[in-house]
């Protein structure tokens, strides 16, 4: 059986960055329908991100979709950096008067999914086989499979890719019409979730000879602990003792707080990569979030970057729905990829400031330590990492 229903935005990928959108879309009066591959459950306990700036609770404050947040996140103003054996604190509440907010990813996926059921939106989660076709036309169709084994053709007046960097949105547009920029790293990080409280109240940015660390959290009883490996590093070789074996040697030292260890929830390594797709549109097909672009986590700027993609993206939807003008429709690759290019350049950045690379010349070691010891040191050093970890404005 095929059922045809229509919709105003059909948007693919029930991440932050489709939920979002669909939240602002409601707010302005425009219909949208949402596609998902996996279950909810599934969207709702993937461990991804923690860090919100300041304008993503905006976003999600101007949504009504942050009372949770408010009372149970982590309010930070500012972190550390270690290298060479001394802790530095870069009080970026001081230098910026903006602060940032540690609160689960899928905490936010969970309050947008409730929010948008409980005010009647659609999301259908566990399709597949979703294809976009017809973009060139003024209504592209969405066809999938649903989650009873029915095909599913979706007419719209626009589409919104929202499907994070696996999807199939980006690979539909004709790969001549879209120009690609791909960075790997040399390293990976491995990822642990401990339940054990934090040894700190702020994040802990690590620079060792061994390799980068970083202490993070979920709440104030469950710590994150990162730590760049190998690229091509096999988990099955790091048993929990000689994960905790290798946080202590690199987190601790010196007038550092001793590691507090705890059951090992989850352990995954994540590859390390820069990627920006642009345009951001092709036809009646909109980019947005990790479909479009992916920077790696040492700036903590990929959710947010997601979700500052579609509030520029649905200002030109309501712009377009209120007057018929294209001009923020053709105007939202340019706009947000000003702001996504701002984040790929501050997440390298932070990502060479911090990491230990094998290939490096003896010259440029010392020249990152020098460059530790600016940003640590001098007030116009630590504002050029303030300013942008924090985040900057979302300009719409
Ligand atoms: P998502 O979250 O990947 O959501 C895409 C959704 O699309 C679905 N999907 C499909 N649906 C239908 N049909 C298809 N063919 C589909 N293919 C895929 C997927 O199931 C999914 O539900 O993309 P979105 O919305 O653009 O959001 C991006 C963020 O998830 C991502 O940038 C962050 O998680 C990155 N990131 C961090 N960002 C931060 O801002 N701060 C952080 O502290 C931070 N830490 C991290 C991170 C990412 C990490 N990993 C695992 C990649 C830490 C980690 C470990
Ligand atoms: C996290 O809490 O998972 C996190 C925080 C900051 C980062 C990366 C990851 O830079």
């Amino acid at each position: 059986m095929m059922a045809t229903e229509r919709t105003a935005v059909g948007i693919i990928g029930a991440g932050p960055a489709g939920l979002m959108l669909a939240h602002l879309l409601r707010l302005a009066g425009i219909e949208t329908i949402v596609l998902e591959a996996r279950s909810r459950d599934y969207c709702e306990t993937r461990i991804r991100a923690g860090l919100l700036e300041q304008g993503s609770v905006d976003l999600l404050d101007e949504i009504g979709g942050a009372e949770r947040l408010h009372r149970e996140a982590l309010v930070h103003g500012g972190i550390h950096v270690r290298f060479n054996g001394r802790s530095h604190h870069i009080d970026i509440n001081a230098l910026t008067g903006r602060s940032m907010y540690i609160y689960g990813q899928q905490e936010t996926v969970k309050d947008l999914i409730a929010l948008q059921l409980a005010a009647g939106g659609q999301i259908r989660f566990e399709v597949s086989d979703v294809t976009v076709e017809a973009l060139d036309t003024d209504s592209p169709v969405i066809r999938y499979v649903d989650n009873a084994g029915n095909e599913g053709r979706l007419p719209c007046d626009f589409i919104a890719g929202c499907d994070g960097f696996h999807g199939i949105s980006r690979p539909s547009i004709p790969q001549s019409a879209l120009q690609t920029y791909d960075r790997e790293y040399p390293f990976a990080w491995l990822g642990i979730l401990s339940e054990s409280p934090p040894i700190d109240p702020e994040l802990l940015y690590v620079h060792h000879p061994d390799g980068f660390a970083l202490f993070t959290m979920r709440s104030n009883s469950l710590s994150r602990l990162y730590l760049q490996v190998a690229v091509d590093e096999d988990i099955a070789q790091w048993s929990d003792d000689r994960i905790w074996s290798e946080l202590h040697h690199r987190l601790e030292g010196g007038e550092a707080p001793p590691l507090i260890e705890g059951p090992i929830l989850q352990k995954t390594v994540l590859p390390m990569r820069s990627f920006v797709a642009a345009p951001m549109r092709f036809q009646r097909l909109f980019l947005a979030g990790d479909a479009a672009h992916i920077v790696p986590p040492t700036g903590a700027k990929g959710m947010n970057l997601a979700l500052a993609d579609v509030a520029v993206l649905a200002r030109a939807f309501e712009k377009f729905y209120k007057s018929g003008s294209e001009q923020l429709l053709d105007a939202y690759s340019d706009t947000a990829l000003r702001r996504v290019w701002g984040a790929a350049r501050f997440s390298w950045w932070m990502t060479a400031l911090t990491h230990v690379f094998n290939d490096r010349l003896p010259f440029d070691n010392q020249v990152q330590m020098s460059e530790l010891d600016y940003i640590t040191s001098s007030r116009a050093g630590a504002e050029t990492l303030a300013e942008q970890y924090v985040g900057l404005p979302i300009e719409r």
